[in-house]
């Protein structure tokens, strides 16, 4: 009992250490964890900009070759994106070039990354405040 306090103790310690872009998100089905980073930070709203989204599998390994396609928007208010953002290049080592984000409201908003690699298939949904 109290090693288990011990380390959880640690995690939070770990967690509290970290930016809060180094975040990381499952996928619904487990397949993939995703981070990104975003080039403004914090985020602002009508700001058009680029987040860097780095893809690993399960297991830890960067994930290359990946396919990403982007949706989302303001759940609460019923309404999507008002930019199409596409990725438009892979970095390398896992990571890719998300473009053409623009959030033009405060609230919550959520970011669907659909990612496809391989035979697999997985979504990822990001909720993030402005
Ligand atoms: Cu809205």
């Amino acid at each position: 009992m109290r090693t288990r306090f011990y380390v959880a103790l640690l995690v939070c310690v770990l967690d509290t250490g970290a930016a809060a872009d180094e975040q990381a998100w499952i996928s619904q089905q487990g397949l993939f964890v995703v981070r990104y980073q975003s080039e403004i930070n914090p985020l602002t709203i009508n700001t058009l900009h680029s987040w860097r989204v780095h893809v690993e599998d399960a297991t830890g390994e960067a994930v290359l070759g990946a396919s990403i396609a982007v949706t989302g928007g303001m759940p609460v208010h019923d309404h999507g994106l008002p930019t199409e953002p596409r990725v438009t290049t892979e970095l390398g080592g896992g990571d890719y070039r998300l473009d053409g984000l623009r959030f033009h409201m405060a609230g919550p908003w959520e970011i669907t990354f659909s990612i496809t690699a391989g035979s697999s298939t997985d979504t990822v949904v990001i909720a993030l405040t402005l």
